[in-house]
């Protein structure tokens, strides 16, 4: 049993054979059931070539089972998994644990009881017989829990930073360095961990690079949408869809018809699990909207009311009316958004909240107000 794992960075080039569809998912993030609905969405079949372009573990209900399918399914040989920064700091942190940090770790596998109810090491211990009451059981079960997923956490760190095909380029977080080769000197952590990526990069690349790691949703300026966003000018296509991070969040699929096929071609199925309704009533949409997303989630509350209170928005001084379910320890506000979508009799709309006036729903990847009548399925 070896006491320690290494991470390093590895780069893999590859050529795509003419002919096969290209698929491409990130951040499962433990919903195994979400992967596997849309991988049948998609009739994933042999012919396919998958991209996963990592974090498959932690934040979902099933992140051992999760990280076993993707291992089995990688037996098939057109599988190409990849290590995203959740993966490899799980892997880092487990093999490090000590007194210094496990009270840390403790507290971080309470939060995702609450969130999730499970984390990967919970998982892993239990398996090996242990429950997980207080930190002590942490350290007395890691020698176990290391000797028993040696296999699995050398799966996940033998997996790749980069691959490099004819056209494209895949990473979970995103290349520090415009040319690929000049990516292995950064670490698997710079690599994998590049917050908004699209956002911050000052290059523009040769070939377009697909990314995970910063859900699609954190890009959105007026409303949030989580579909795949392609940047045209960078050459980025970002693909999370905020599985495991949002409630609402969705797992994306990206379908690349064929390697030499042109950028317009590319397409996206996604997956969740948000309960359905088919709109009764037209609605227009807003012309103007605000979004109030995680990044500036800070308000002050101008007018407390029963449903509704009347808020500041202090990042853009703009202010309006929220519901109060979507306002946490007064100064915060919850992923929310005052846009009208666009909805035609009969559209099939994802149920996110109720109230008074209305519903928030997503519509095709987009959240927004509606406020007509629905047909429960
Ligand atoms: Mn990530």
């Amino acid at each position: 049993m070896s006491a320690t794992i290494k991470l390093t960075t590895k780069i893999e080039q590859m050529t795509l054979e003419q002919g096969r569809r290209i698929l491409v998912t990130s951040d499962i993030h433990g919903h195994l059931s979400y992967f596997k609905k849309v991988l049948e969405k998609a009739c994933f079949c042999n012919d396919d070539i998958l991209f996963i372009v990592g974090d498959v573990i932690e934040k979902g209900p099933e992140n051992l089972e999760t990280l076993h399918y993707v291992m089995k399914l990688c037996e098939r040989g057109n599988i190409i998994p990849l290590i995203g920064n959740v993966d490899a700091y799980r892997l880092k942190l487990i093999y490090e644990l000590s007194e210094e940090n496990v009270n840390g770790f403790y507290n971080y596998i309470l939060n995702l009881r609450q969130w999730a109810g499970t984390s990967f090491y919970e998982e892993l211990a239990n398996q090996c017989g242990y429950s997980i009451n207080n930190p002590e059981d942490i350290l007395l079960s890691k020698q176990s829990v290391i000797a028993r997923f040696e296999n699995e956490f050398n799966f996940l760190a033998n997996l790749p930073t980069i691959v490099e095909t004819q056209k494209y380029i895949f990473v979970h977080g995103g290349l520090r360095e415009k040319q690929v080769s000049d990516n292995i000197d950064k670490s698997v952590f710079d690599l994998t961990k590049y917050d908004a990526f699209a956002e911050n990069t000052p290059n523009i690349f040769d070939k377009y690079v697909v990314a995970g790691h910063w859900p699609v949703v954190l890009y959105g300026a007026d409303m949030p949408q989580m579909n795949p966003l392609i940047n045209h000018e960078k050459k980025i296509i970002s693909i999370d869809g905020g599985c495991g991070v949002k409630k609402d969040g969705q797992l994306n699929l990206l379908i690349i018809p064929d390697i030499n096929c042109s950028i317009d071609r590319i397409s996206h199925i996604s997956y969740d699990e948000i309960p359905t309704a088919y709109a009764l009533e037209n609605q227009s949409p807003s012309t103007e909207s605000i979004y109030i997303s995680w990044l500036n989630k800070e308000i002050r509350i101008l007018n407390k009311g029963k449903e509704f209170s009347y808020i500041e928005h202090i990042k853009s001084g703009q202010k309006l009316q929220i519901p109060n379910s979507y306002i946490r320890n007064e100064t915060e506000c919850f992923d929310y958004t005052n846009y009208f979508l666009p909805v035609k009799k009969g559209d099939k709309l994802s149920i996110i909240s109720k109230n008074s006036k209305g519903y928030i729903v997503k519509k095709d990847g987009v959240i927004g107000w509606y406020c007509g009548d629905l047909a429960i399925q």
